[in-house]
C-alpha cells in the first residue's frame, strides 16, 4: 500500500506548534489529506499532547519566548516517547533570534525530518544564503550539497523546497519536480506542506522507509498543486488556494503514481 494510502486508513495524529499566519490553513490541510491536526501550545499541555502524537510538527514563524519553550518541552517529550519530530526553521536567517532559536533547537532536540527552503537549511548549518523574511533570496550555491550536509551533520532527513525539491538522508539524495509556482503565492504553503510530511513521517518514522514516505509527501503535494492550478486556471491565487485543499482529499495513489516526478540522484 502506498504511504498516502495508510495515512488515510491510519488518520495520525499531528501535533503542530505553528504560526499565527498558518494554524487554520495547515489544519484544514491536514484534515483533506485524511490526518487529524491538533494545535496544542501550552507550557502545561504540550509534552503531554507531543507523547500522544503520531507525529510532532516545530515551526518558529511567529516565534516568541514562551513559543520557543513549548516548541523545547514538546521536542524533548517526542525524543523520549519516540515520536517522529519535524522542524520547519521558517526566517532563519533572517534575524540573529531565529537563527540562534533554531541552531539551539538542532542541539537540543533529534530530529526526523528539517524541512525549509535553501535560505533556512544554509543558514541553520551556518551557511550564509540571503532571505527577505520568510522567503529564500536569490543564490548561486549548491542546494543538494546543502541539503546532504545538513542531513549529515544532525542525522536526519533535510528537505529543501523550491520549484524542484530536494530529500536526503545524507547518504541517498532525490529530487522531486512536481508543483506549481502558484504554491509561491500562497502564504503557509511551506508550512502545511511540513504538517504534511509530519503525517507521512507518523506512518514510517525510521530508516529507508521514512526517506521513501518523506519523497511520496513532496511528490503528493506536488501533483496536488498542480491539479488545482490546472482546474483554477485564470482565477489566481484565492481559487487556486482553495482547490488545493480539495485536491489534498482528492489526489489518489493511483494519480499519485501516474504524475510524479521524482529522481534519485546518481541512481534510477
Ligand atoms: P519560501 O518562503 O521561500 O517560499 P516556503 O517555506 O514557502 O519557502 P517553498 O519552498 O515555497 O516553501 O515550498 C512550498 C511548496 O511549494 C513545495 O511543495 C515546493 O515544491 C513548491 N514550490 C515552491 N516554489 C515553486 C515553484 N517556483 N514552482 C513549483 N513549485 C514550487
Ligand atoms: N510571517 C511569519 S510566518 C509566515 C509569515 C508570512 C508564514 C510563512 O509561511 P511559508 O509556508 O513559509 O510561506
Ligand atoms: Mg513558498
Ligand atoms: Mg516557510
Amino acid at each position: 500500500m502506498s504511504y498516502l494510502a495508510q495515512v488515510r486508513t491510519q488518520n495520525p495524529l499531528v501535533h503542530n506548534i505553528t504560526n499565527l499566519v498558518v494554524a487554520p490553513f495547515t489544519a484544514n490541510g491536514l484534515l483533506a489529506l485524511g490526518a487529524s491536526p491538533f494545535m496544542a501550545y501550552a507550557l502545561e499541555e504540550v509534552a503531554d499532547v507531543a507523547k500522544m502524537a503520531g507525529a510532532v510538527v516545530l515551526n518558529i514563524g511567529t516565534l516568541d519566548d514562551q513559543v520557543v519553550q513549548a516548541i523545547r518541552l514538546a521536542g524533548q517529550s517526542a525524543n523520549a516517547h519516540h515520536v517522529p519530530v519535524v522542524l520547519d526553521p521558517v526566517g532563519a536567517g533572517a534575524t540573529a533570534y531565529r537563527t540562534d532559536t533554531v541552531q539551539m533547537l538542532v542541539r537540543e532536540l533529534r530530529l526526523t525530518v528539517l524541512r525549509g527552503n535553501v535560505a533556512e537549511i544554509a543558514n541553520v548549518i551556518g551557511e550564509n544564503w540571503s532571505i527577505k523574511g520568510v522567503d529564500a533570496g536569490q543564490g548561486k550555491g549548491d542546494r543538494t550539497g546543502i541539503a546532504e550536509r545538513a542531513a549529515q551533520k544532525f542525522g536526519c532527513v533535510v528537505v529543501i523546497t523550491g520549484r524542484e525539491d530536494v530529500i536526503t538522508d545524507g547518504q541517498t539524495t532525490f529530487l522531486t519536480q512536481n508543483g506549481h509556482a502558484l504554491l509561491t503565492q500562497v502564504t503557509g504553503a511551506g508550512c502545511l506542506l511540513s504538517s504534511i510530511i509530519g503525517a507521512f513521517a507518523a506512518i514510517a518514522p525510521s530508516g529507508e522507509e521514512l526517506l521513501s514516505s518523506v519523497v511520496e509527501s513532496l511528490a503528493f503535494y506536488g501533483v496536488a498543486a498542480e491539479i488545482a492550478a490546472e482546474r483554477t486556471a485564470n482565477l489566481g491565487p484565492g481559487s487556486f488556494q482553495i482547490e488545493l485543499l480539495n485536491q489534498l482529499a482528492l489526489v489518489t495513489p493511483d494519480v499519485l503514481a501516474q504524475r510524479a516526478q521524482v529522481r534519485q540522484l546518481g541512481g534510477g
